[in-house]
């Protein structure tokens, strides 16, 4: 029951802002036993997208490798339950780009993955 409420309370939300001419994309991604919740995520190209992400049971990562500017990591140190990190990015390529948990976290951890698409 806490859960769901949780759940519902961290509503999932894409979205595009604009603050003074610059615009940002936001979204919301929770990791659970085992899977990214969206675990497909559709961003625009050369646009900033603001990526806020947590966990609602044990210690995730999030890792998302073979981007041309390097990889994008976050590690379990950080992701903890009730915790969100947030971090910002933008992708300069159109494409799609596979993410998956990088901390150990259960039988299911390899099952683990997720899909940013890029759209020009
Ligand atoms: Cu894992």
């Amino acid at each position: 029951m806490k859960k769901a409420i949780f759940l519902s309370v961290m509503l999932v939300f894409a979205a595009s802002f604009s603050f003074a001419g610059e615009e940002v994309q936001e979204v919301a991604v929770i990791a659970k036993q085992w899977e990214f919740f969206p675990s497909t995520i559709t961003v625009r190209k050369d646009v900033p997208v603001k990526i806020h992400i947590t966990t609602v049971d044990v210690p995730h990562g999030f890792s998302l490798p073979d981007l041309s500017q390097g990889s994008l990591v976050v590690s379990s140190d950080k992701l903890k339950k009730g915790e969100i990190v947030t971090f910002t990015y933008t992708f300069t390529d159109a494409g799609e780009f596979d993410f998956a948990c990088n901390v150990f976290c259960g039988s299911g951890h390899r099952k683990m993955k997720g899909k940013i698409i890029v759209e020009e």
